[in-house]
């Protein structure tokens, strides 16, 4: 007798999209798609074999369905979210633990059962009248140490759409693995839409992360963040499985940094959401390898990486022709391309935030139709486009793809760089004294200032450890723990920088340094990491020489650097480091209750360092009066 999930194949799926279906010979997949074609109760069922007409054919349906539509660029569409549905929900994001688990005070979690019932009791008949996608991915490159196949169910067409053009397709993959309960599985449902093709009942939104299942339930909503099952969905189940494996996780980009003679280092860097990650990934003379999330793994004693993407879901606010001259060019050729909540004029153009150019005066975004000074609900001036507004393009669209972005083995990490937004504490950019000090006192003791833009308190800090916080599905202390013992069992650690973009004046609160001088700092650091230039000893970490940074300022950027520049951006400001190494001790004593003690000892030791100079030298220590390391 044939099983029960098989009949629901066969009547639900047309002949072609069951023969796809089929050609995996994979009893689990079956099951679990059988069991959301009953559940979600969808009109029809389109399996994805990643096949450019299957594509072609998400890209249709999304124009249908009228989920994106058309712009004036070939290749161009536009999608909007609902009003109030424009970024991640962490409020209704939770972690799936059994009843009695505690993950700590700053990871959201739900008890399992609970959670599952709610869900799926949200996801029946959630479907009807849509159309379902089925699509398969990787998450890395196929074929590879890293590689996790991923199934993805949907039924939204701009969400199967983006999938297409972010992720490596893996229908391949999963023939090739046949019958295997390891890969993982996203279930979403934008639910019911309005007139304006936006998720209708936002107040059921919900992002359950089960990791006992390895699968991730999404309803009631489409932003990108709460949607796209192979984002920061994906992630929390990676961590989980980096966690019992012995590899990370990270919220990182990965880049090669151009030495001298052709020599090329990479780097892996942190940054939370808003702090200049996709910029520094997209440094012109470098290049790209990810720009958001990446997969590390101890390989032969070496630290690899690969970016688990194949495309970028970037902000779009203040990107413009000076400042950002290579996404400038890919956002205006023809390419394949998803805009988000930006602005449409009449002309099918696009308009955001800091563009070159004047704001048009009318036109349709996030809000319906919009006009200069209109108010919402609550009375706020609506601007022409979301801050948080994106745009999905593939990575081979840039012409500073580095040539081994897909490299099976991934790249051998140099050096791992932490980055926040700090307007009065850490200099621009500083080498911690080695991995433990790197992962303790830089990043573990990352905090960024939250921007008007994301929350509306502006300056607040918040702690977030290695920029990884919203996506922990494990314990703060055990994962830096797993990032400590990371580096203890390789053979070449890393080196671990900390960088600065927001540092201001104490006097005057201007920034210190230039939205381009991050070249410098990276090109210093690829020195470092090769030991081609000497640093200055601080308490904090090794710092550049005058000299050396006026040499690179020369040749990357033209510009005479000062020598009282360099004093103020470099000097030590002790009551500031100060004050910080409480803060962060504080929490890891009150709110993180499995803090590794090792912890605690090099906080310790970095205040002692700073209370010493500061007993030496003052409370701002010049760069000028320290010694050579
Ligand atoms: C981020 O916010 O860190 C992003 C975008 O990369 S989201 O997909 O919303 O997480
Ligand atoms: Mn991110």
């Amino acid at each position: 007798m044939k099983e029960n999930y098989l009949d629901v194949l066969e009547q639900r799926l047309s002949e072609d999209n069951h023969r796809k279906l089929m050609a995996i010979n994979n009893p689990f997949l079956h099951r679990f798609i059988a069991k959301y074609i009953e559940l979600c109760n969808p009109d029809t069922v389109f399996v994805s074999d990643g096949s450019k007409e299957d594509q072609q054919y998400i890209r249709e349906a999304a124009i249908r369905n009228g989920e994106e539509m058309a712009l004036a660029i070939e290749g161009h569409t536009v999608h909007f979210d609902g009003y109030y549905d424009q970024a991640r929900d962490r409020e209704h994001t939770m972690i799936l633990v059994p009843k009695g688990t505690f993950l700590g005070e700053n990871i959201r979690t739900m008890e399992r059962e609970q959670a599952l019932r709610e869900i799926h009791e949200i996801m029946k008949d959630i479907m009807k009248g849509h159309e379902m996608y089925v699509c398969f991915y990787t998450l890395g490159p196929a074929n590879s140490p890293f590689t996790i196949p991923c199934v993805q169910i949907t039924d939204s067409s701009y969400v199967a759409h983006s999938e297409n053009i972010l992720y490596r397709q893996g229908y391949e993959e999963f023939i090739r693995r046949g019958s295997t309960e390891n890969f993982f599985k996203f279930v979403h449902s934008e639910g019911e839409l309005d007139e304006r093709k936006t998720s209708k009942n936002i107040e059921k939104r919900r992002i359950y992360i089960d990791i006992e299942g390895d699968t991730v339930y999404s309803a009631n909503t489409q932003y990108g963040g709460n949607t796209i099952g192979l984002k920061k969905l994906a992630m929390r189940l990676a961590i989980n499985h980096a966690a019992k494996e012995g590899w990370l996780t990270e919220h990182m980009l990965i880049m090669g940094i151009h030495g001298p003679n052709n020599r090329v280092t990479y780097f892996t860097g942190a940054f939370p959401s808003m702090c200049g990650k996709t910029s520094t990934a997209m440094l012109e003379g470098e290049t790209i390898v990810g720009d958001d999330i990446a997969y590390i793994r101890n390989i032969g004693g070496e630290a690899r990486a690969v970016n688990v993407e194949r495309g970028i879901f970037g902000i779009i606010k203040g990107i413009n022709s000076k400042d950002d001259p290579l996404q400038w060019k890919v956002l205006h050729s023809p390419n394949e391309i998803i805009f988000s909540n930006v602005l449409v004029t009449d002309d099918k153009r696009v308009h955001w935030l800091g563009k070159d150019g004047e704001i048009p005066d009318r036109g349709i975004n996030h809000s319906g139709e919009w006009w200069k000074g209109k108010k919402d609900r609550e009375g706020n001036e609506i601007p022409c486009s979301h801050p948080n507004a994106r745009f999905t393009v593939a990575l081979d669209a840039f012409e500073n793809l580095d040539p081994k972005w897909d490299d099976p083995n991934g790249v051998e990490i140099g050096a791992m760089v932490y980055g926040g937004r700090d307007s009065d504490t850490w200099v621009p950019v500083q080498e911690a004294f080695d991995w433990i000090h790197g992962i303790v006192a830089k990043g573990a003791s990352l905090e960024s200032e939250r921007t008007a833009a994301v929350l509306g308190k502006e300056g607040v800090r918040e702690f977030n450890p290695m920029s990884n916080l919203d996506f922990l599905s494990i314990p703060i202390g055990r994962y830096i723990q797993i990032n400590l013992e990371f580096g203890k069992k390789l053979k070449k650690q890393p080196k671990i920088f900390a960088v600065n973009y927001f540092i201001r004046d104490k006097e005057t609160g201007k920034y210190l340094t230039d939205k381009v001088d991050k070249k410098v700092w990276f090109k210093w650091m690829e020195l470092r990491v090769n030991d081609d230039v000497d640093a200055i000893w601080t308490p904090t970490g090794y710092i550049p020489f005058y000299e050396d940074l006026k040499t690179l300022f020369k040749n990357v950027l033209s510009k005479d650097y000062s020598e009282e520049d360099y004093v103020k951006q470099f000097t030590i400001r002790v009551p500031e480091n100060l004050a910080k190494i409480d803060r962060i001790e504080k929490i890891y004593k009150t709110k993180v209750r499995d803090t590794p003690e090792i912890v605690f000892k090099v906080l310790d030791e970095e205040r002692n360092r700073l209370l010493e100079a500061r007993g030496r030298y003052g409370e701002y220590i010049s760069p000028l009066v320290l010694k050579r390391a």
